[in-house]
């Protein structure tokens, strides 16, 4: 999940994703052959950079870590990508500067097709779902959490690793969680929105599953946009009975590691879960 929200105090309340990259570390991965150098540039608890880093470790390139400063990675990404991209992740493949998960995904796939992320019986249905995965679902993985710590916003301690957090970080967390509301464009109805919408894009990636373009056993592009969506939503107890069980949540483990931190159910007002 990931914003860095502008809050009130540059100090964050939790820090996460210690275990994931350091600023400027080279990946483990072995190189393959005559690859392009290439720099990730990242925040370490955002989900599509976990879908970008996925993608690079199942082809075996070999990459290096740029961990940005939270808050200050906007303009760090415009400065590299060009006017207007101020985002993670961003890839610079030698001097080429790739911007955005679904792009970054694209042109792996153009430098090292193999193990393919778009398999060619199948490339436009996956295709399909990666923007559906881009476009309609990621941004759950931003207002779920974050709309759950509104209302219980000590969990912010629970959600960043940070165990239980004192009186003063609880203040913190309530005006931190404030301020990734407005960021974020979240206000209660939204909220319910998504909740009551949550089921029909569970059942949607269950029948991408049944229709082979995602949880096969390789993964493709569209389950790497779409797991790491949902690994975010998994921290979130109030979610696990719509999700726990189904293919989401298989796509999910399978492809990335645990995305550590959990958002104790009971969070959401009563009746915005849907029942199943
Ligand atoms: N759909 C884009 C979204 C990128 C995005 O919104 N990244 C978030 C991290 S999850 C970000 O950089 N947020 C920082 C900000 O908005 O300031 C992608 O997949 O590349």
């Amino acid at each position: 999940m990931l914003t860095v929200v502008p809050v009130a105090s540059a100090e964050r309340p939790v820090q996460r994703y210690d275990h994931v990259a350091s600023a400027s570390v080279p990946s483990k991965v072995s190189r393959v052959s005559d690859q392009p150098t290439i720099v990730l540039h990242m925040l370490p608890p955002s989900h599509p950079c976990l879908t970008v880093i996925a993608a690079l470790e199942h082809k075996g390139l070999a990459y290096e870590r740029n961990v940005l400063v939270g808050g200050e990675h906007n303009e760090q990404i415009e400065a590299i990508y060009g006017a207007g991209k101020r985002t993670v992740p961003g890839i610079l493949l030698g001097d080429e500067p790739v911007h955005g998960s679904v792009a970054i995904l694209e042109r792996l796939e153009q430098i090292a097709p193999d193990p393919p992320l778009y398999p060619d019986l199948i490339a436009s249905e996956v295709r399909e779902a990666e923007l559906w995965g881009d476009r309609e679902f990621q941004d759950l993985g931003r207002r779920l959490p974050f709309g759950a710590m509104h209302f219980r916003p000590e969990a912010m301690g629970s959600f960043g690793g940070a165990g239980a957090l004192d009186p003063p970080g609880v203040d913190f967390a309530i005006t931190y969680a404030r301020g990734a509301w407005r960021y974020h464009g979240i206000t209660a109805e939204r909220l319910a929105e998504d909740l009551a919408g949550l089921p029909a894009k569970i059942d949607y990636i269950d029948a991408l599953a049944g229709a082979g373009i995602v949880g096969g056993e390789q993964p493709t592009a569209a389950d790497l946009q779409i797991g790491a969506t949902v690994l975010v939503l998994l921290t979130v107890g109030d979610l696990l009975p719509l999700i726990e069980g189904r293919p989401a949540e298989r796509i999910a483990r399978s492809w990335f590691p645990d995305y550590p931190g959990a958002i104790p159910a009971g969070a959401y007002p009563a009746g915005w879960v849907p029942a199943l």
